[in-house]
């Protein structure tokens, strides 16, 4: 039951959210905020990573008392053994959203992908060329056909390593062979993974860990990477496009669909079918003004990304988004959906449909949804959704007027046209900047919400506290759109918060001082951005070397156990707000804690303060500053009207 002596205020950092979790409350709905109080005492073997139930001779607890599981097993191997269990999880996730994607690229070279198409035939070409596929001379089915067979074997090689691996700097691609985390195809990592945490197989906590290395640069430069890539070419590649986000997006009169997952195959569609006149129309016949088209969680920003669809909220939203009453349909694919929501939906009008086969929920009208007749499975929905709104009870209604404008949609392609221009596009003003001082370095916040944490509170106080300090901020998943609740994704913020040098970087090229790069998959971007900057030259030629530092505030997904790990395997040090479930091993924790600094240069830090993360993050970036010769300010002389003349400005 709904818990009357919660605070609502203390729970969200967002009116949005704080405004309907009250309205939560009067109406009596259990939500993710009242379920993790009757979930509070949560298991101390669970969360120090030393239960194991692998085998049917435990479940196994691991105690002073009793220090082995009954095959022998200790609290290092079985805590090593769930961590990697975590990370294998997490990249199936991204690396099957892939491979989804890279699917859907073959069949559109040869001519079956129905209403999908090559969109972006630069980014497709750009991609052959990285990938050493023929692109010169041939059209672009020809290009894509080989490049999805290129992707294809990503999945399926045996003994090669990834070409992806190819894409990093000499110095990762050196430590990772010396290292012996070189993977191979991301399907095998993944099944010998399971293989080797099955009961009597691997018990070497070390040589675990470094196979949740392996596997995780499977997703980072693999699954997730040709993901990333492959919805540049299908979907187009992101530019700067302005939209708005929070709750107060959807509309009072106005058909209120939201899409909430991860893959942007069917939210493509939807987005193209909202536009349709015929479409609008039959909204309009149903007795609405016209049709809201909205998003959840990452699925959000694939279609913020390109074509600047709002964002209703993140993944503590979800809900709470229904209990708006003014939503008729959530159409949920992969990843991240709750379980609750048709429960939550059943006390007002709201449709929740899934639309994966693989993915099924009770109490969820399924529609598959048809790849082969997209526009029509589209269209399909939204007239369903449209025909519910007739059954939208107006004294249920409560949309919050609270909602901010947005800029997102900053590829690593964006991010060079908007520093150098068309013909220009480059890092070289990042780097110069980043040497001069006026940017302290570079920091990606990622992941998601997580209801111990008040929600966006931590991302929010160490954004703020990051760009007031000069840090340039990347953001991806529901982080990104944590931010745009706050206001940081607007070139305004930067006026308003920036400290003076990455205010002046912000106003000269008129961005915000916190870009969203997308999606989950997406955090691939924020790496690609890292090695530009390294083939950029004057920062080092290692990704441990860079300024550079990644954030999970209030992650809760096994993916972000998988980002974490190859931003670390990169050279890339990682906080979090919040610790991995490995306490009951000193020895696990030691290894991910410090020895990894010595294998990959960098290591995982655990912070759970925002602003102490905060002074780790500055210090960690001053650290590596001073290593590169360039920890202090360069003086900054205006420009009299002499040196104005002579520098012919
Ligand atoms: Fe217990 Fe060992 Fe079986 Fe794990 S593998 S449940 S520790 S007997
Ligand atoms: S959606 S993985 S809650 S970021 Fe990518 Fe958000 Fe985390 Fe899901």
């Amino acid at each position: 039951m709904a818990n009357e002596t919660m605070v609502p205020a203390d729970r969200a950092w967002d009116q949005a959210s704080v405004r309907i979790l009250e309205k939560s409350l009067t109406d009596g709905i259990d939500t993710v905020f009242t379920r993790i109080d009757t979930q509070r005492n949560q298991c101390g073997f669970g969360k120090s990573g030393v239960c194991c139930k692998i085998c049917h001779m435990g479940p196994c607890r691991i105690t002073p008392k009793a220090p082995r599981g009954v095959c022998g097993a200790d609290a290092d191997t079985i805590a090593a053994r769930n961590f990697l269990r975590e990370v294998s999880g997490g990249t199936s996730a991204h690396s099957d959203h892939g491979r989804h994607l890279v699917l859907k690229l073959k069949k559109v070279a040869e001519s079956g992908g129905g209403d999908y198409a090559i969109k972006d035939e630069a980014a497709l070409r750009r991609a052959a060329i990285a990938y050493g596929v023929k692109e010169e001379g041939r059209t672009a089915s020809e290009v894509a056909s080989e490049l999805a067979d290129v992707f294809i074997e990503e999945f399926s090689s045996q003994e090669e390593t990834l070409k992806t691996l190819a894409l990093a700097p000499e110095k990762q691609q050196a430590r990772w062979k010396k290292t012996g985390v070189e993977p191979y195809g991301i399907d095998r990592m993944v099944v010998e993974a399971m293989h080797r945490t099955t009961m009597g197989v691997d018990h070497d906590y070390r040589n675990l860990l470094l196979h949740a290395f392996r596997t995780a640069l499977a997703d980072g430069w693999g699954g997730s990477r040709v993901a990333s890539i492959t919805s540049d070419i299908l979907f187009g590649t992101p530019n700067p496009i302005r939209s708005e986000v929070n709750l107060g997006i959807l509309g009072e009169k106005t058909v209120n669909i939201l899409v909430h997952g991860h893959e942007p195959a069917l939210s493509e569609m939807l987005a193209v079918a909202a536009q349709d006149p015929e479409i609008v129309q039959y909204a309009k016949d149903a007795g609405a003004e016209g049709i809201t088209l909205a998003g959840i969680c990452c699925t959000a920003n694939e279609v913020l990304m390109r074509h600047g669809i709002p964002v209703a909220g993140n993944f503590l939203q979800q809900e709470l988004a229904v209990v708006t009453g003014a939503v008729e349909m959530l159409i949920v694919d992969v990843q991240c959906c709750m379980p609750s929501l048709p429960e939550v939906a059943a006390a007002y009008h709201t449709e929740i449909v899934s639309t994966t086969d693989m993915a099924k929920t009770v109490g969820a009208k399924h529609q598959a949804f048809d790849e082969d007749n997209a526009l029509d499975s589209a269209r399909a929905l939204i007239r369903r959704a449209a025909d519910n709104y007739k059954r939208r009870d107006p004294a249920k209604v409560l949309i919050p007027d609270v909602k901010k404008p947005l800029v997102a949609g900053f590829s690593v392609e964006a991010i060079k046209y908007m520093l150098g221009g068309k013909y220009r596009g480059s890092f070289r003003p990042l780097n110069d900047a980043i040497i001069s001082g006026r940017i302290r370095g570079v920091v990606g916040i990622v992941g998601c919400n997580n209801p111990k944490q008040k929600l966006d509170a931590y991302m929010n106080i160490l954004a703020r506290e990051l760009v007031a300090h000069d840090v340039l901020v990347l953001k991806t998943g529901c982080a990104a759109i944590a931010s745009g609740k706050e206001g940081m994704l607007s070139p305004e913020a930067a006026l308003e918060k920036a400290g003076p040098g990455l205010r002046e970087v912000c106003e000269a090229v008129g961005m915000p001082p916190v870009l969203h790069l997308g999606s989950c998959v997406d955090n691939v971007r924020i790496l690609e951005a890292a090695t530009e900057i390294i083939f950029e030259g004057g920062l080092g030629d290692d990704m441990a070397a860079l300024p550079a530092v990644g954030v999970a505030p209030e992650w809760m997904s096994e993916k972000a156990i998988a980002i974490g790990c190859y931003f670390v395997a990169s050279g890339v040090d990682v906080v979090l707000g919040n610790p991995f479930y490995i306490s009951g091993s000193a020895k696990v924790t030691n290894f991910l804690n410090e020895e990894t600094k010595e294998l990959f240069g960098a290591s995982f830090y655990v912070e759970e303060d925002p602003m102490k993360a905060s002074e780790t993050i500055i210090a960690l970036l001053d650290a590596k500053r001073e290593k590169l010769g360039i920890n202090k300010k360069s003086e900054r002389k205006l420009l009299d009207m002499k040196d104005r003349r002579a520098h012919g400005v």
